[in-house]
């Protein structure tokens, strides 16, 4: 658990702390922390923190020319501490909807086309088989809840919310084209993006900005395109080992999760080192390198 000392915390999510920079920024930090069925478990997988903030940092400047994003700095402001694993942004006014895009029909898409034909309000061709690509990428917003689950919403939903017609149709606009950039790339180094969540905000002079993180294994489902088979679930790329092995334990999904051994831990870290390697096309010891993060015990 991070404590930096200095720094006031504004909050802190699961896996992740937000806390006060210089001059009205923040310090989003990633943690080593990761969940299963929605439960945290007691052991860090090391370097996950890491490689998170490197494709976050690797996205954002590969889409900004699709949209403006909050990242200042990975390394100017940024305690050595948490060199790696933390950029320092621009503080936002963030919109309350979670602006999910899905180029896949999984999850609760999959309930939802399953019971009604249609997923956030828009019908679907027939037939559809579980993890089938969809004809084109869908918009299917969702409430951004305080406590507990998410509540998908249909576009009409995502208006209200955001109280301004035109400034809702230009974020599914720009949300369907960042996700088509990183899945078109992603794709094309073996990595199946089926669906991912961005989290957008208006800067200090109003304009519409692409916060949070974006398209990493957190925010997003990454599938190896390898073991793709439509008609059943995909395995996760960065998550199945420590799933089949808790599975294995006859862990009955609530809390608390149990620790996980070493071999899991250190082959979980693999695939999220081989996520970044993959999509950013180099060593993961050059974002390491590059930020001037500092080997910890
Ligand atoms: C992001 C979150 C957490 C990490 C607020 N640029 C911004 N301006 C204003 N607010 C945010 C951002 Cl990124 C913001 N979150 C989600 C929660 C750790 C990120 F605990 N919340």
């Amino acid at each position: 658990m991070t404590v930096l000392r200095d720094l006031p915390k504004l909050a802190s999510g699961k896996v992740r702390e937000i806390y006060e920079g210089p001059d009205g920024t923040l310090l989003l930090v990633a943690s080593n922390r990761i969940s299963t069925y929605d439960v945290i478990h007691p052991t860090p997988i090391p370097d996950k923190g890491s490689v998170l903030t490197a494709l976050s940092t690797f996205w954002f400047e590969r889409t900004a020319g699709i949209l403006s994003n909050h990242l200042l700095s990975v390394t100017d402001g940024v305690p050595d501490e948490v060199r790696g694993r933390a950029m320092l942004v621009r503080r936002l006014e963030m919109l309350p909807v979670e602006c999910v895009v899905r180029g896949y029909i999984t999850g609760s898409g999959w309930k939802d086309y399953q019971a009604t034909g249609a997923v956030s309000g828009i019908e679907l061709p027939a037939g559809l088989r579980e993890s089938d690509r969809l004809p084109e990428p869908l918009f299917t917003p969702s409430t951004k809840a305080e406590v507990g689950h998410d509540e998908a919403i249909d576009f009409e939903g995502a208006v209200e919310l955001i109280g301004d017609r035109e400034l809702a149709e230009r974020v599914r606009e720009v949300s369907i084209a960042l996700y088509q950039r990183a899945a078109d790339h992603a794709r094309e180094r073996g990595i199946i993006l089926a669906d991912t969540k961005f989290e957008l905000g208006l800067d200090s002079a109003g304009a519409l900005t692409l916060g949070d993180e974006i398209c990493t294994p957190d925010s997003s489902r990454f599938w190896p395109a390898d073991q793709y088979e439509p008609g059943r679930s995909q395995p996760s790329f960065d998550k199945q080992y420590v799933r089949d092995w808790a599975s294995s334990t006859g862990w009955d999904r609530t809390p608390p999760a149990p620790p996980i051994p070493d071999d899991v831990v250190a082959r979980t870290r693999e695939k999220y080192v081989e996520a970044y390697e993959r999509i950013a096309g180099e060593p993961f010891d050059a974002w390491l390198r590059r930020t001037d993060a500092r080997p910890r015990p």
